[in-house]
């Protein structure tokens, strides 16, 4: 099979020659020194130095096929990535190289758009394109409500209902997928996220796990990232559920979430007004007339100070201070 199969482009052509007799593949398995790649002809181990650096699934390596060892990682094109928890500032990625970020939410459970926020906090820093799945639907008798909801708040990213259990909307969600990208599945445990890439692959490929009774949620039955090729030609990546998610994002970012609120701080007072009780803030005044969802408010404000906190500590940590 020739590489563009795996989402081979000019952007890392250019990057090449590599050292003589060095091949490429795409990382489709990743552990600390080791990782499985999509070669040519093959699927191939190869262990991977210290001094290469640490690669993620869906990045671009070369490689030395008769020693399997990585030579190099080509520069990524984007990545989706988190703040490691429990950290200042501690950047992980978690997908490279990725075209289409599917947020993945189970409506077998309360809806949570302030989660969903959170996704789209990550997933626009990375450049990939949001698509929201509403799994589950089968479990929900005003699944289209839940939908409704969200497109209200938000009318600039699809959102689709499905069920891996039924087949309900997989082939709306096929017919978003780009033909030839890469497209990463996120979302907290238990969604469905590798249910639904095993309804696509019509395959029992991935491991899939039950839900605890009393909430539903789910008991983080993934426990690596992973790529997979659909049929048609795209290329799928399982994930692991996320507790929590921390966006390794910017402020910028977060006003890009929230254009109705954050376009309404340009007429705040104080140029660096901080929108919670300064005179003159016109957040505040809208908020407090009702012109905006005051979940979003919250949502914003506490996305906005992390990113700021986020900022702060990364820069400390480049400039070696504090
Ligand atoms: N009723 C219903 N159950 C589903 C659907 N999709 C998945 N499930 C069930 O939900 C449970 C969790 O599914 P998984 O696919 O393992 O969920 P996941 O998002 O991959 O979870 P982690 O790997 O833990 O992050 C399994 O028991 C699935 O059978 C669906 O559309 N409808
Ligand atoms: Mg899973
Ligand atoms: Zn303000």
């Amino acid at each position: 099979m020739s590489l563009d199969a795996y989402g081979w482009e000019p952007f890392f052509q250019r990057q090449l020659p590599g050292p003589p007799s060095s091949e490429t593949g795409r990382v489709r398995l990743a552990t600390a020194r080791k990782v499985d790649v999509f070669a040519e002809d093959r699927t191939v181990r190869v262990s991977l130095p210290r001094n290469v650096g640490a690669a993620a699934v869906g990045d671009w390596v070369l490689f030395n096929p008769k020693k399997r060892i990585a030579t190099k990682i080509l520069a990524r094109r984007n990545a989706l990535a988190r703040n490691r928890p429990g950290h200042a500032a501690k950047r992980q990625v978690l997908a490279a190289n990725i075209d289409v970020a599917v947020i993945v939410a189970a409506l077998d459970r309360e809806l949570r758009p302030r989660q969903i926020e959170r996704y789209l906090t990550s997933v626009l820093a990375s450049g990939a394109a949001p698509l929201i799945v509403l799994n589950k639907a089968d479990e929900c008798p005003n699944s289209e409500a839940a939908a409704s909801t969200l497109r209200n708040a938000d009318p600039r990213y699809p959102v689709i209902t499905t069920s891996a259990t039924t087949g309900q909307g997989l082939g709306t969600l096929e017919d978003l997928l780009p033909e030839r990208g890469t497209i990463a599945l996120a979302g907290p445990s238990g969604a469905g996220k590798s249910s639904l890439i095993n309804a696509m692959l019509q395959s029992e490929h991935l491991t899939t796990g039950s839900v605890r009774s009393q909430d539903n949620r789910g008991r983080h039955t993934t426990t690596r990232r992973e790529l997979v090729v659909h049929p048609k030609g795209c290329l799928l990546m399982d994930m692991p559920g996320i507790r929590e998610l921390y966006p390794w994002s910017s402020p910028e970012i977060v006003d890009q979430v929230f254009p109705e609120i954050s376009s309404l701080g340009q007429d705040c007072y104080y140029r660096d007004c901080r929108h919670e009780s300064e005179p003159g803030c016109s957040i505040q005044a809208a908020a407090q007339d009702g012109s905006i969802d005051p979940g979003r408010l919250a949502s914003f404000l506490e996305l906005r100070r992390e990113q700021e906190e986020l900022e702060r500590s990364a820069g400390e940590r480049r400039w070696g201070a504090a």
